[in-house]
């Protein structure tokens, strides 16, 4: 169930737990990181111990964010757990394998704080918001109710979640509440150059040229509404690309005028390959996602696979091509 209220059984929980783990997806994008960081320094204001652990490590993009460098990252866990942990809060994960690590995380009380549609309840309290436009605009909400002090770096880190999911407020998630916990983020001392400037005006050199091979492999199908891209390991290695470097490539193929639906591939190595997909209005790429046992939301989703790179292509455009024949 999608709830905008905070349950009372969630604020009665946070209030009483000592050591907390904290956690979010694999791969973690900005709303992950972003809530996870702020998450962890509101519990610390109530008294508790907390240590965030993700499976991957931190993409250089959202390196700059104070806090990110005491995330522990990798399958191992951290020290002492789950033996010295009371709780695990687990933020921006519909289900709890998104967190990659869910086999270390049975046997500790699990508390799930999510806006992704399909959220499958998990937890001994679960706070399911659809409406979000970021999960960190509900740890925003769950911080003002609990009547905690935002510092500067906490309101960046949140500010930060707000920018990236929406996609620098564009996406349609880009509602009115994305725009009310802004500008209170900015009151309490969130600088949006500051974040523009990390987000936007830290690419290194690769990760621009990565945007040319990128490029070359465009291609339009259905009349000019959807429109793929590749981003292979070869490419990856001419321009010595670093994790992270494909962050923000999709939006290219996403500007061209008339497309409604993208999907970009990149190889990750040992026949894997992850699917991003984007659109546009009410296209539905969640629905796409989940068809291929991924997930998201209706504008961006993505999903895994081991599908050959050309089954994989003309599996994903033929769903897109569903997806915008319903709209
Ligand atoms: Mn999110």
């Amino acid at each position: 169930m999608s709830t905008a209220t905070i349950p009372e059984a969630l604020i009665a929980e946070l209030r009483g737990v000592k050591r907390v783990l904290l956690t979010s997806h694999a791969n973690p994008d900005g709303d992950a990181i972003g809530s996870t960081v702020a998450a962890a320094a509101l519990l610390r204001q109530l008294g508790a111990e907390t240590t965030a652990w993700l499976r991957d490590p931190i993409p250089r993009l959202y390196r700059a964010i104070p806090g990110s460098e005491q995330i522990h990252s990798g399958e191992q866990p951290p020290e002492g757990f789950p033996a010295n942990f009371d709780v695990a809060v687990i933020l921006e994960c519909p289900s709890l394998d998104r967190t990659g690590l869910e086999d270390a995380l049975t046997g500790i009380p699990l508390i799930n704080i999510d806006h992704h549609l399909g959220n499958e309840n998990y937890g001994v309290v679960a706070w399911v918001d659809t409406t979000a436009p970021a999960v960190g605009e509900m740890v925003f909400r769950l911080a003002r109710a609990m009547q905690l002090t935002i510092t500067p770096d906490v309101a960046n880190a949140l500010y930060l979640t707000l920018v990236t999911d929406t996609g620098g407020f564009r996406f349609s998630n880009t509602t009115a509440s994305a725009f009310d916990a802004a500008g209170d983020l900015v009151r309490e001392g969130a600088s949006p150059e500051t974040i523009s400037k990390w987000l936007y005006e830290s690419q290194p050199e690769s990760a621009v040229r990565l945007v040319g091979e990128m490029l070359r492999t465009l291609e339009v199908h259905a009349d000019g509404r959807i429109a793929t891209a590749w981003m292979t390991q070869a490419m990856a290695e001419r321009v010595g690309a670093q994790p992270g470097d494909s962050e923000g490539l999709i939006d290219f193929p996403r500007s061209i005028a008339g497309v409604d639906a993208v999907a970009m591939f990149r190889q990750l190595g040992n026949g894997h390959s992850k699917v991003s997909l984007r659109s546009r209005g009410q296209v539905n790429v969640e629905e796409v996602a989940r068809r291929f046992g991924g997930g998201g939301h209706q504008n961006a989703a993505g999903f895994s696979s081991q599908k050959s790179d050309q089954e994989l292509v003309e599996q994903t455009i033929a769903a897109l091509v569903d997806a915008i024949g319903r709209h």
